[in-house]
């Protein structure tokens, strides 16, 4: 096995180098790693263990719920609400904020997750992930109601996620650059495999559900469309694309080989400003993604400094390689 460290070194190691975390928040993450490690447990037995397939439910997105997303909201709820580190959380499948019981001692942070995400894919077993973030709850505050969530993502602790891909990985920043943890299956332990993950700026690779072309604003259509003629067009190069529709697995794409991720504004539901939620999807792949030298933005505006003003509010989303997203951002001048 490799000599490495664990999660729990690294995390031990910051705290004494000063840099910004205390027991508590290594103890919390310690309780999502126990949860990460039990959604792997659902993933990675796929039908055998009778978790696949719909729930039979919808959540507050309207969203028809799988069995695994109702269990790894269950998960992540079990395994953090009870260490005392939480004044609260805000989960992608619960319609409020969830209020820690009574019975249970409450601390000093929030947290937001999406317990799985893309599962969608998980009945043709492509890749999902978990995506978290953590942040100070409001001075003095024990007892959170809404508007002690809406807190921009700036004010982050930490962002991460977890891939549950043909390895499970943990991917994080507390804010000291990006380190990526495998999970080893026989001791259950997250071994740092990938320090300081860093995203090339420059690419050829693009990821866009391009079904979407024709509701998209023309900035992106522009881009994309340059991006297609290639070396026939302004671009000179060619260029390739992905779309795994999982957007964990598209960052950890990112951040290991570079690339632009798109879920843009489109006038399909005018009602929708974009598909991906702020609070606990863009929030905290954009900490990573910025924290590994990429940008993120919403094309007109930086992802982390969107005020909040709800805690499943929508907004497009432009990341990855630093050259490619600033182009984006140039078109939408
Ligand atoms: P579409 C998964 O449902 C998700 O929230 C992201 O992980 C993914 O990038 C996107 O939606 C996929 O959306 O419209 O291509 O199915």
């Amino acid at each position: 096995m490799l000599d490495t460290t664990s999660l729990k070194q690294y995390l031990m190691q910051c705290e004494r180098d000063g840099k910004g975390i205390d027991l508590e928040f290594i103890a919390l993450i310690d309780d999502i790693a126990g949860a990460c490690r039990e959604i792997h447990l659902g993933v990675n037995h796929g039908a055998i263990l009778g978790v696949l397939g719909s729930a039979g439910s919808e959540n507050v997105q309207g969203e028809t719920q799988k069995k695994l997303d109702v269990l790894s909201n269950d998960y992540f709820i079990k395994h953090c609400q009870w260490g005392g580190q939480l004044a609260g959380m805000a989960s992608e499948e619960e319609d409020d904020v969830y209020e820690i019981p009574a019975k249970y001692p409450r601390g000093k942070y929030l947290m937001y997750f999406d317990p799985l995400d893309g599962s969608s894919n998980i009945d043709v077993n492509i890749t999902v992930g978990s995506i978290f973030s953590i942040v100070k709850a409001p001075e003095g505050v024990t007892d959170p109601k809404l508007p002690d969530y809406l807190i921009k993502g700036t004010e982050q602790v930490c962002g991460g996620f977890c891939l549950y891909g043909p390895s499970t990985m943990m991917v994080i920043t507390i804010g000291d650059g990006v380190h990526g943890f495998t999970l080893h299956p026989g001791t259950g332990e997250f071994l740092l495999t990938n320090p300081n993950m860093k995203i090339p700026e420059d690419t050829k690779e693009f990821a866009v559900n391009m079904s979407n072309h024709r509701f998209w604003e023309e900035p992106v259509q522009r881009y994309v469309d340059e991006c297609l003629k290639g070396t026939s067009g302004t671009r000179e190069k060619d260029f390739n694309m992905r779309w795994v529709a999982s957007m964990v697995a598209e960052v950890y794409r990112i951040l290991t080989r570079g690339g632009i991720f798109m879920y843009p504004k489109d006038n399909k539901d005018p009602n929708k400003p974009g598909k991906l939620r702020l609070m606990y999807e863009a929030n905290p792949m954009s900490y990573i993604v910025e924290q590994a030298g990429g940008l993120s933005t919403t094309g007109r505006e930086r992802i982390l400094e969107v005020q909040p003003d709800d805690i499943h509010q929508r907004v497009p989303v432009i990341l990855g390689s630093k050259n490619e997203v600033q182009r984006v951002i140039d078109y939408h001048k």
